[in-house]
């Protein structure tokens, strides 16, 4: 693609952020507290807008109940709307109550069960009142020793949550099922790779869609290749774009990775799925770091890879690819990546009416000092609260 017609759909391009990242997180070893971290649901949404005011690219964040909730969702998303930003895919927690010791919707126990598929259900009118069409599953149901419970049988009870839910979802509604191979169960987990997510999405109809978090495989595994068997079948629901050393790090995406990423992006615009229906959100949590900037340096690194994504040759790759010409196609796709596209993200952003540096135009801003100064007295929010 050329550099004039990258640039169009650069400027079309959706990056959905979470809630939950401008709260405070940590490790199970300690959470530490930032200043300025926000009280309540609107204060998200306030660092939220302020991420898509400076990018122009970020206009959706996902929610996370009961993590966000608040009395009116109808006017929680009022408020996101005048602020110029939309509530996104709405992630139901089933996975922070005691009864959940044993798993949510594969717990042995109906009783169990039950309460969770009403969580579930209650997220579809989360997502009703707020205008979100996508409801985000995660389940962190599992077992951590041989023989604890049927494997089998969770499986059964997965698909009768499921369905139930699936049904009550209105028609324009897409259900997203995320994977993750291990943690918090260490022996086996219900939904563990995009082929159990896939299973049950092909039992339940077109709009369930496979959820691919980049932190949730094992070390090693081919992402990309994930990605491309998921848009060949149509099942790609959207990311949760992170990145990480060892297991779920939830660093910023594009932070130990960015080859990985621009391969994932590669096998996007490849198949021409970069402005389609899935949805590209990110999960991650700022332990360490100011979480805004965070926020930004990770939209920006999205964008960085897309471009290099976008500036591949794409007649070149393919008559490389067709001739047999092994490190001929293999370079198409290295010259790509190795282009500093921060250039031309810079008169992107300055084409949209923006700051070309999100970061510089941050600081500029105020807006650290402001929320550390207004945001005093109160509960900051953070993970688990
Ligand atoms: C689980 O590790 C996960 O990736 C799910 O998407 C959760 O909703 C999210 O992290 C926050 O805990
Ligand atoms: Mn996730």
């Amino acid at each position: 693609m050329n550099v004039d017609e990258a640039k169009k759909v650069l400027r079309r391009q959706r990056i959905e952020t979470p809630s939950w990242a401008y709260g405070n997180s940590g490790t199970r070893f300690k959470v530490f507290a930032q200043p300025g971290v926000p009280r309540t649901p609107y204060e998200k949404i306030d660092d939220a807008a302020m991420v898509h005011e400076l990018t122009g690219v970020a206009p959706s964040v996902a929610l996370h109940i009961p993590w966000d909730r608040v009395d009116d969702f109808a006017a929680l998303a009022t408020y996101a709307k005048d602020r110029g930003v939309a509530v996104g895919a709405i992630n139901p927690n089933v996975f922070q109550d005691d009864d959940y010791k044993l798993g949510s919707v594969c717990n042995p126990d109906p009783g169990v069960r039950r309460k969770a598929v009403e969580q579930l259900l209650e997220c579809i009118e989360i997502a009703e009142r707020t205008g979100s069409k996508q409801l985000s599953l995660w389940f962190a149901d599992g077992t951590n020793y041989a023989g604890q419970d049927s494997i089998r049988d969770r499986q059964d009870r997965l698909a009768e949550a499921l369905r139930t839910t699936y049904d009550a979802m209105p028609a324009d509604m897409t259900m997203l099922l995320e994977y993750k191979f291990f943690e918090p169960a260490f022996y086996h987990t219900d939904v563990p790779d995009w082929g159990t997510s896939l299973t049950h999405c092909l039992a339940l109809g077109e709009r369930a869609k496979v959820l691919v978090d980049t932190g949730h495989h094992a070390p090693g595994t081919n992402i990309e290749m994930i990605v491309a068997l998921l848009l060949r079948q149509e099942r790609l629901g959207g990311f949760h774009f992170n990145s990480r050393y060892y297991a779920d790090d939830d660093l910023m995406v594009g932070a130990a990775d960015p080859f990985g990423l621009f391969r994932i992006m590669h096998e996007i615009v490849a198949a021409d799925a970069l402005e389609g229906d899935v949805a590209f959100m990110l999960d991650q949590c700022h332990n360490v770091e100011p979480k805004v900037p965070a926020m930004l340096r990770s939209v920006m690194n999205v964008q960085e890879a897309t471009a290099k994504a976008l500036l591949v040759e794409k007649d070149a790759l393919r008559t490389a690819q067709r001739e047999g010409d092994v490190l001929g196609a293999h370079g198409v796709l290295m010259d790509a990546y190795a282009t500093d596209v921060r250039p031309l993200l810079a008169s992107v952003r300055e084409e949209m009416g923006l700051h070309p540096d999100p970061i510089a135009a941050y600081r500029e801003s105020g807006y650290a000092e402001r929320i550390v100064a207004e945001r005093v007295g109160g509960e900051a929010m953070g993970w688990g609260a």
